[in-house]
């Protein structure tokens, strides 16, 4: 509300659209926080469009982030990760945002009690209102975001979010439901401490990732070793690298040349975040937020983190590519 006042053309409309993504993110913390009492855990037995199975978890919180927004006259269309097209609002609810997200990521560390997160990716509707939303509303560029962050089902429940002015992120008061500012203005340090890949994937690495995850671990000079640390839940490893500095990557490799992970749902927001805490997101060659997708499941490499060590990640790849 403090920065709709520096927009004296805002309506309110993306203010109250975050309130209801924050009451989505409050259903599932909740929902989280009882999964082991529950008969919720576990997989559904179905697979999503990108071949994962679905826990049931992820289904809870995908129709629970659409059921939050689809009335509310806010929003024209949602696309989630878990959905394989599309999902077009009521005709006459249709309003001017699009809304993109992974409901539940991370989720196979659902039954093990590792911290998991909801990602959003909030663009204005670029086709016209006098007709339906579609797919192209939902395949923009990152740089047009208007909004994008996450929410950390962690030890605590955390929102972190930018409109394009600096990240924020509020803790969830369990005792009174409410979401406190508890890290205004958050800054990633210029250089990581950590680095966070699965390093199980090393021999199916081009040689110039090899070489620059050897870097992080070892130093070579221009950079010295770093710790590692590695969860498997983007959402968490992004978040500590976030507020301690660090680096994460998820490479291309030999088995999926983009990698694992997708462009709309959690690189182009994420992407969004950490340049806005002054850090960097790269597919390797390009900024994450200069990709323009083509289809909605796209996956893509990803480098995320610490100004420095992005650069220096895209400098060794960059050489690499020089032939000889
Ligand atoms: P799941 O949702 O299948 O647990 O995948 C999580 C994820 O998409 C992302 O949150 C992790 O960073 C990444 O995959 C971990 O992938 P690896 O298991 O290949 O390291």
């Amino acid at each position: 509300m403090e920065q709709e006042r520096l927009h004296p053309e805002a309506t309110g409309e993306l203010s109250n659209l975050l309130y209801d993504l924050c009451l989505a993110a409050k259903i599932i913390s909740r929902q989280v926080r009882r999964a082991g009492l529950t008969d919720i855990l576990g997989g559904s037995g179905t697979l999503n469009v990108s071949g994962d199975l679905q826990q049931k978890l992820d289904m809870f919180a995908n129709e629970t982030v659409r059921n939050a927004v689809q009335h509310t006259g806010r929003v024209c269309i949602t696309a989630s990760e878990e959905d394989e097209g599309p999902v077009v609002c009521p005709r006459e609810e249709q309003g001017k945002y699009v809304l993109l997200y992974d409901p539940l990521d991370g989720s196979t560390n659902i039954d093990v009690n590792v911290s998991i997160g909801t990602i959003f990716s909030i663009h204005k509707r670029v086709t016209s209102p006098k007709g339906d939303a579609g797919l192209a509303d939902c395949l923009q560029v990152g740089r047009k975001q208007v909004a994008a962050g996450y929410i950390l089902y962690g030890s605590s429940t955390m929102l972190v979010y930018t409109t394009g002015q600096g990240v924020h992120g509020f803790t969830l008061d369990p005792t009174i439901g409410e979401f406190l500012l508890s890290h205004p203005d958050i800054r990633t340090p210029p250089v990581g401490k950590y680095y966070s890949v699965n390093e199980s994937n090393w021999n199916r690495w081009t040689p110039g990732v090899q070489r620059v995850v050897a870097a992080f671990k070892n130093g070579d000079g221009r950079i010295q070793a770093k710790n590692a640390r590695y969860i498997g839940s983007l959402v968490a490893d992004f978040h500590r690298n976030l507020i301690s500095g660090g680096v994460f990557l998820y490479p291309g490799d030999t088995r999926s040349a983009e990698g694992k992970l997708r462009l709309l749902y959690e690189a182009a927001p994420l992407a969004l975040v950490v340049e806005q805490a002054g850090g960097l997101a790269t597919d390797g060659q390009r900024p994450i937020l200069d990709l323009v997708p083509k289809h909605l499941h796209q996956k893509t490499p990803f480098i995320v983190g610490s100004k420095a060590d992005v650069q220096f990640a895209v400098e060794v790849l960059a050489a690499e590519r020089v032939p000889a």
